[in-house]
């Protein structure tokens, strides 16, 4: 179809639905609000550029990816490339934003028809109530805003049979739409040298527990899209029956995004976010979902 470009005066509009989508998670995440705190610090002369921000979803009919994307898309985002992961059996896309200082955008969703039937009829028991899936579809994105889950709390015992399948599943139930992610662009952080390992360095040496799954830093075939994250911070979720539990909730990313063959004769000031390696990495990928995985209990 024709590409959407929002007027410029809808950009207004789009900051701050960003910063609403921002607000409930730089909260609720003590990691996110700890490592804006070391950037700050650390490079007070540099603005917080931000790559991307992730969301999860059910892969329900009118649900799913397309219940985050059509509010960015009404603003002007782009879709782009398809992701899968079949043994997570997920998949996901990401978009582009309107303006190339904004955060790119990468939403998932698991393909619930190929969950066990017990698993499908938990998550169709909490998004197929009376006028849903319709209505979640159209304004389940304002949970996000609000910073609360838009289907009913769950109970410990239906958390936990879908954990048991998907863990992905499971952080969906607890969060909602609640942003999974920001992550950082350490390409964007003026004042810092030395990358991504560098910056990996500081936050290991500040004691920020990290993704290791298949090493700290996730490199793309080409090795110019290089990402790391955080464990996710555990909160002490109340379920519907009063007991709580802990539970995995947001992360923090860092991305770091190399300039192009192409473009490598351009003087570092001269470097914009388009000369540099764009979009996303499903192996990359794979590993920083593993960022919500609980530790093995002790
Ligand atoms: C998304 C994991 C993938 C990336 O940048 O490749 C990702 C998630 O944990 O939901 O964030
Ligand atoms: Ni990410």
């Amino acid at each position: 179809g024709e590409a959407k470009q929002a007027p410029p005066e809808d950009s207004h509009l789009l900051q701050c639905i960003l910063s609403g989508i921002l607000a409930p998670y730089w909260n609720n995440t003590p990691t996110a609000e700890a490592v804006v705190g070391l950037l700050e610090e650390q490079y007070p002369e540099s603005s917080l550029g931000l790559d991307h921000l992730a969301f999860r979803t059910f892969g329900v009919e009118g649900l799913g990816i397309a219940s985050v994307a059509s509010l960015f898309q009404d603003f002007g985002y782009q879709q782009r490339d398809e992701l899968t992961f079949p043994k997570k059996k997920l998949r996901a896309l990401w978009f582009s934003p309107p303006d190339p200082q904004l955060p790119r955008v990468f939403v998932s969703e698991v393909k619930v028809e190929e969950l066990t039937p017990a698993a499908q009829a938990v998550i169709q028991s909490y998004v197929g109530g009376s006028a849903a899936p319709a209505l979640l579809g159209k304004y389940g994105m304002l949970s996000s805003l609000v910073g609360v889950p838009p289907w009913v709390t769950p109970t410990l015992q239906d958390y936990s049979l879908l954990a048991e399948e998907s863990e992905y599943a499971a952080w969906v139930l607890v969060n909602g739409y609640a942003l999974n992610h920001a992550t950082v662009a350490v390409h964007r952080l003026e004042g810092h040298t030395g990358g991504l390992e560098t910056l990996n360095g500081l936050l290991q040496q500040q004691e920020f527990l990290m993704n290791q799954e298949g090493g700290l830093v996730k490199a793309s075939p080409d090795g110019l899209l290089l990402q790391s994250s955080t464990m996710a911070d555990t909160i002490s979720f109340c379920f519907a029956g009063g007991e709580s539990e802990l539970v995995p909730a947001s992360y923090v990313e860092f991305a770091e995004r190399l300039v192009l063959p192409q473009f490598a004769d351009l003087k570092a000031e001269d470097v914009q976010e388009c000369h540099r390696r764009d979009g996303f990495e499903a192996a990359n990928a794979d590993k920083i979902f593993e960022s919500t995985s609980l530790p093995a209990p002790q």
